[in-house]
């Protein structure tokens, strides 16, 4: 559909960024915060630690008055479970609690929504040596979180996401450092997907204790959402595309939005005699966790052929080789590439909008998105960035045409406010607006620097989305 004039982008539109804590905060075990998977897992050779990060620990206060600085409507960041439950159930750290107080009254001082993931990558390691998400008693694990955090912070919290890319833990677990299987794992299918089962069960909980103890409080669930397309308009590459679409993104919003398994997904795990165990009640559970909006990360499409009996399985979150017996993925001639390999596709995005929304009519919310790049900091103090004003410009035009097609959005969240550690590439792979002075491996001054895009996208939020050329004007 070719617009003559686009709708505008709501009034109260939510601009704003993410971060989430593992990547962010460094103060890894300071003031009572207990390991989590990711401060024990080995890390990527040649990357960072996880230890220091950006140091929003201590720089929160700077990071915060920066994102005012640039008009945010919202701050999306995540709550590191150990560092409120160090051993993921029981004893609360007070300095943890404290912690995220003061970050969510920070934002609140400027008006800014504090949009709050409960889980992003960081599974208590205490939590892990007790069988991690494979135990059936992880729910309740999860259930204890929940309510803590909504006990705390629900006063002042007024959006909630559940689980960040549940998807991605299921499917590249092992690349992200967070997958745990039991020593005596012999289907590891199986396993896998009671793990994912488990979460399932747990975010629909949450969903459902949320709305009963907030009531003024909206909640919803946060996957990696990439449309496949089909390599070609061969009838098996369809079947393909189907394939890959059920497995990778509508097995998690059918579930959160219905309550129900993808019947594809189901009819795969059958066959591989993978289907997870359901405990008493799990199927009610699920029926009655109701999402308010959707949140999905977006970085770009995939594209798939039938599977010719060749798909060597892996990848990362954007790059997957493919599933045996379901697709294999295809490298789209039309789309380039980041630094990172990661395709780009603006036009995607706008797709994959319009089919979200369709197959599920709730307001969504985008919690990720962006480029990863190496960015230099300048003799002047300044970092030219044009390749990611342009990439951000190119997906928000995408997303305004969505709202044009009848797209309820309520919210854009860029990945990310701040430079941070990337899940498998180091800090070298930045995505934020704002620079920081650090290298994998020496950590220097931490100082804060403003990039291109960070007065760019000010200026975009000043025009509620209406102004997307390169120009900016420094301050
Ligand atoms: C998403 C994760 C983020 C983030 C982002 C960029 O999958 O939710 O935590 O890291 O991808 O990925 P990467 O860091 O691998 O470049």
């Amino acid at each position: 559909m070719r617009h003559t004039t686009l709708k505008p982008f709501p009034k109260d539109f939510l601009w704003g960024a993410s971060t989430s804590a593992y990547q962010v905060e460094g103060a890894n075990l300071i003031d009572g915060k207990g390991p989590s998977c990711q401060d024990v897992k080995k890390v990527p050779e040649g990357t960072s630690e996880l230890d220091i990060c950006a140091d929003q620990y201590h720089r929160y206060k700077e990071d915060i008055a920066l994102m005012a600085e640039m008009g945010f409507k919202v701050y999306r960041f995540s709550i590191a479970w150990s560092r409120i439950l160090p051993k993921g159930t029981g004893e609360i750290n007070p300095k943890g609690i404290e912690y995220y107080n003061n970050v969510i009254n920070e934002c609140l001082k400027y008006d800014m929504v504090p949009l709050v993931t409960m889980f992003h990558f960081d599974m208590p390691a205490a939590l892990d040596e007790r069988g991690s998400w494979s135990n059936p008693e992880s729910v309740d694990w999860f259930l204890e979180f929940a309510r803590v955090m909504f006990e705390n912070y629900g006063d002042r919290v007024k959006y909630w996401l559940t689980i960040n890319e549940q998807n991605m833990l299921t499917l590249v677990g092992p690349m992200i450092g967070t997958m745990v299987l039991p020593k005596d794992t012999k289907n590891v299918l199986k396993e896998i997907y009671q793990q994912n089962h488990h979460m399932l069960v747990a975010q629909a909980k949450a969903m459902a204790l949320c709305h009963e103890m907030l009531p003024g409080a909206k909640i919803g669930p946060a996957p990696n959402i990439s449309l496949v397309y089909p390599a070609t308009c061969k009838p098996e590459d369809m079947i393909a595309a189907q394939n890959f679409n059920a497995v990778r993104n509508w097995l998690y919003l059918d579930m959160a939005v219905y309550g129900k398994y993808n019947n594809i997904v189901w009819s795969y795990l059958e066959e591989h005699d993978a289907l997870p165990t359901f405990a008493p009640g799990d199927a009610e559970a699920l029926a009655n966790g109701h999402p308010d909006f959707i949140a999905f990360n977006y970085y770009n499409t995939a594209t798939v052929e039938a599977d010719d009996g060749t798909v060597v399985e892996g990848g990362d979150q954007q790059s997957s080789k493919g599933i045996t017996g379901m697709a294999k993925t295809f490298p789209n001639p039309n789309l380039q590439k980041s630094q990172f390999g990661w395709e780009i596709d603006p036009i995607g995005f706008r797709a994959t909008l319009r089919e979200v929304y369709s197959r599920y009519r709730l307001p969504i919310v985008i919690t990720e998105n962006g480029l990863g790049a190496y960015d230099k900091l300048e003799e002047d103090g300044r970092v030219h960035d044009p390749y990611r004003i342009e990439y951000l410009a190119k997906h928000i035009e995408q997303m305004h045409q969505a709202i044009s097609d009848g797209v309820e959005m309520i919210g854009y969240c860029p990945w990310s406010a701040v430079d941070l550690v990337s899940t498998h590439e180091g800090i070298r792979k930045r995505y934020g607006f704002i620079y920081v002075d650090r290298d994998d491996f020496d950590i220097r001054t931490l100082d804060r620097y403003r990039k291109d895009s960070f007065y760019w996208y000010k200026k975009v939020i000043a025009s509620n989305g209406e102004d997307l050329s390169p120009e900016f004007t420094v301050e």
